[in-house]
């Protein structure tokens, strides 16, 4: 650790720069850019005359496009209108420091500036406003300002503020992963087809990867983790806090305690450190350009606080002059950037006043003509809204993924079969097979590995773990710590991560140890994972694999252990659920959900992990089964039962005991796979059986069997000889005492009288 001491001024900040590994520079907002002079020929902290024309191009293009958007939105050509006023000179100061096409660039709606000078041409922007077919970063599907241009780096951006900022972080760790492993970068020369050969790969040895906020965006709690794992990984990520002094109206003395970001994360170890005036072009380039170098040598994170202005409102639904008096926003009007940058290129004499004229004019003609484009430019057409929900290119549901099992283990020398294997040793089996077959596949979450120390491992003085429930067991000591490792206590940080690392084409398969704590993870799971593909119009895809520990039935697991949501999960657009009830099919899944090309989320019931009524042989290391295909697992001919997951070996027995007593012949239907699922199974037991009965774990209410109901008595009404039932858990959370959760989840003999009677109607 070396000391860190705050430095005013840019010649000796260098100095400190290069001294200090941690090293905090600080550029006084009021030296501006005087401070900065230079002569004719001469470069401004490193940028040439012609590189701050650029610079001073971008900017200007940038407040004018702003103008003109809002122009239109008042003429109601456009919908919707976000500036990025106030923001120019940090955004192509970022531009100038870093490389298009070879870093990485999770912008925020503000980096209009930052983006232009990466290479996005204003066209493209209007196109965004008008919403048209052709806008490259959505099609029309995302508000304008939410910026994603593949061919740039520019990742996809949504408008929960703060949730790229995990991403970015996975993004780095897989630009570094390539680097260690670029094996795992190549397409492979497979029989099979997977998710790897609709993926582009690239990486550069010294890539960073930028991600910029809000200052009141630093208040949400993503950021402090994405900040945490970037500081552990010493990732080469450059935070970029773009600090206007509100969020909306919020001021930032009562959103980030003591009024300076900066101060709250000076603590974080391995970071370099910048605070900077952002209007100004010249210093804020400056400290990109130390921030970069500090990255790209390795040294881990960097941290540019830049104080900028937002001269517009929040938005153009905003009207500021509600919360902030004209002292003040005259006070931020004298550090316009454009007008400041406009200044010092007349002062130093880089441009004289018929450049600046000629500069502006050729501006103003580019807009002009990218306007009238933009406003002919088809709008999508309807038809299209479907279009990259899930992947075009791969479909878990076809043939392709029907594989057989391979041939049933030998016997032993006695004669004896090898003992079957339970759920949990073929999910096991399974992710072993897939990591040795798939070098792109990184496990982790929270207790997964092993042991993270692991020279203990080294000099066997433990086993290891392998997760709570002992389902990653030996894979850390297989694979390595690169592979199989822990993550800090924080679901957004393992599905965020993740997110970014898939962006980047790795297969990242985590583990949420209870489903109970899935909902940190939720703004990722709903706004970001399963919307990648669909919101950047396939230009991004992220087909990450969500293990997660779900159910009851446990004899004490209690409200936090036990609960069941499915439901929560099926209702997402591109995301595909899946719910086993036996070990064969969660391994013959779980190779479907690593190969596909959509992010899965992978139920595991807790309580069928080690049961004996799912056991099966291990099928081998190309079993797989499609998703939307149900199994019947008892044939009947009397009424259908409709389930999956835990309840499907409890409504066996029921059904057993309903055509044992009464002669009843149950057909009973385990779905395996929730989003899709298998209409036509459903739609043909019924048609025969002309009885219904849905059953689930979770909550009746608005649970999953709902729409399975909804959807019989639509489409399958004139089929039926009586309702559609349902059996599930009371509208509760699930006890501790074992005679609560009995009364409260759904039992045998509850399945068995909803079946009697419905077979009796
Ligand atoms: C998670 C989330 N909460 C609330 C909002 C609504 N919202 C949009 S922008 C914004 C303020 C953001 O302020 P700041 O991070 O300082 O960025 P600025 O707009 O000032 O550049 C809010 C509250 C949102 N988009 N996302
Ligand atoms: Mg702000």
């Amino acid at each position: 650790m070396t000391s860190r001491g705050i430095v005013f001024g840019l010649r000796e900040s260098k100095k400190a720069g290069t001294r200090d590994r941690m090293a905090t520079t600080k550029t006084d907002p009021k030296l501006g850019l005087a401070a900065n002079g230079g002569k004719k020929g001469k470069s401004f902290d490193g940028l040439t005359r012609d590189q701050l024309i650029q610079a001073y191009r971008y900017m200007y293009t940038s407040r004018r496009i702003d103008d003109r958007e809002i122009l239109l939105k008042r003429q109601q050509k456009i919908f919707f209108q976000m500036s990025g006023a106030g923001h120019e000179a940090v955004g192509v100061a970022a531009a100038l420091a870093l490389k298009s096409g070879h870093d990485w660039f999770y912008p925020y709606y503000r980096d209009r500036a930052l983006c232009l000078g990466l290479g996005v041409k204003p066209y493209d922007m209007f196109l965004q406003g008008v919403g048209a077919a052709c806008d490259p970063s959505s099609g029309g599907r995302q508000m304008p300002s939410h910026w994603s241009y593949p061919a740039l780096h520019i990742v996809t951006q949504s408008s929960p503020t703060g949730s790229q900022i995990l991403q970015a972080v996975g993004c780095a760790e897989a630009g570094r992963y390539y680097a260690r492993h670029p094996k795992a970068a190549e397409t492979p020369q497979s029989s099979f087809v997977d998710y790897r050969q609709f993926k582009n790969v690239s990486f550069q040895g010294d890539e960073v990867t930028y991600v910029s906020l809000g200052d009141g965006t630093s208040s949400e709690g993503e950021f402090w983790e994405a900040m945490n794992a970037a500081a552990l990984g010493k990732l080469p990520v450059i935070f970029c806090v773009e600090d206007n002094g509100y969020a909306i109206s919020v001021p930032v003395e009562v959103q980030t305690a003591g009024g300076s970001i900066s101060r709250l994360v000076s603590g974080f170890p391995n970071f370099h450190f910048e605070e900077v005036d952002g209007t100004d072009p010249v210093a804020a380039y400056a400290a990109f350009a130390r921030a970069a170098k500090y990255c790209r040598e390795g040294n881990g994170p960097a941290f540019v606080h830049a104080h900028v202005i937002r001269p517009y409102s929040h938005s153009l639904s905003d009207d500021e002059r509600l919360y902030r008096p004209d002292a003040e926003r005259e006070r931020d009007a004298q550090r316009d950037p454009v007008t400041r940058t406009q200044m010092f290129l007349l002062r130093e004499g880089v441009l004289d006043d018929k450049g600046i004229n000629q500069l502006e004019k050729e501006v103003e003609a580019e807009l002009q003509t990218a306007v009238d484009l933009a406003l002919e430019a088809m709008p999508p057409v309807p038809e299209s809204i479907t279009d990259f929900v899930y992947s075009p290119d791969l479909d878990p549901k076809s043939s392709g993924f029907d594989t057989q099992p391979g041939p049933e283990p030998v016997s032993n020398a006695d004669g004896k079969r090898p003992a079957t294997k339970t759920m949990a040793d073929l999910i096991n089996a399974t992710l072993r097979d897939e990591m040795k077959r798939d070098e792109r596949i990184v496990i982790f979450g929270e207790d997964v590995a092993d042991c993270s120390r692991e020279e203990y491992l080294k000099r066997k003085l433990v086993k290891g773990k392998g997760g709570v429930f002992k389902l990653t067991f030996g894979l850390q000591c297989e694979f390595g710590n690169d592979r199989v490792f822990n993550a800090p206590l924080a679901e957004a940080a393992i599905v965020g991560r993740a997110t970014g690392m898939a962006t980047r084409g790795l297969k990242p398969v985590v583990e949420i140890q209870f489903f109970d704590y899935i909902w940190p993870a939720m703004m990722q799971i709903r706004d970001e994972l399963s919307v990648i593909r669909w919101r950047s119009n396939n230009g991004f895809s992220c087909p990450v694999v969500i293990r997660v520990a779900i159910g009851g039935y446990l004899t004490g697991g209690a409200i936090y252990h036990s609960q069941c949501g499915e439901s929560t999960f099926t209702h997402i657009p591109g995301l595909r659920v899946v719910f086993p009830s036996n070990a064969l099919d969660a391994a013959g899944l779980l190779r479907t959900a690593i190969r596909c090309d959509d992010p899965v989320l992978f139920l595991e019931h807790k309580r069928l992990y080690r049961e004996p009524f799912g056991k099966g042989a291990y099928p081998g290391p190309d079993y797989m089964i499609p998703f939307g295909k149900a199994k019947v697992v008892h044939p009947g001919t009397d009424l259908t039962v409709i389930t999956y997951g835990a309840v499907v070996p409890r409504a066996l027995q029921a059904a057993q005991k309903l055509e044992r007593e009464q002669g009843v012949k149950v057909e009973l239907i385990d779905l395996r796979s929730l989003n899709p699922f298998d209409w036509d199974t459903i739609a043909a037991s019924v048609s025969k059986t002309n009885r219904v009965l849905v059953a689930y774990e979770d909550t009746l209410s608005w649970g999953y069997g709902a729409e399975i109901a909804a959807r019989i008595a639509d489409q399958l009404f004139d089929k039926l000889d009586a309702p559609v039932r349902r059996v599930a858990a009371k509208d509760v959370f699930v006890a501790y005492q074992p005679i609560l959760e009995d009364a409260i989840l759904p039992q045998p003999n509850d399945l068995f009288l909803a079946m009697k009677e419905l077979a009796e109607y």
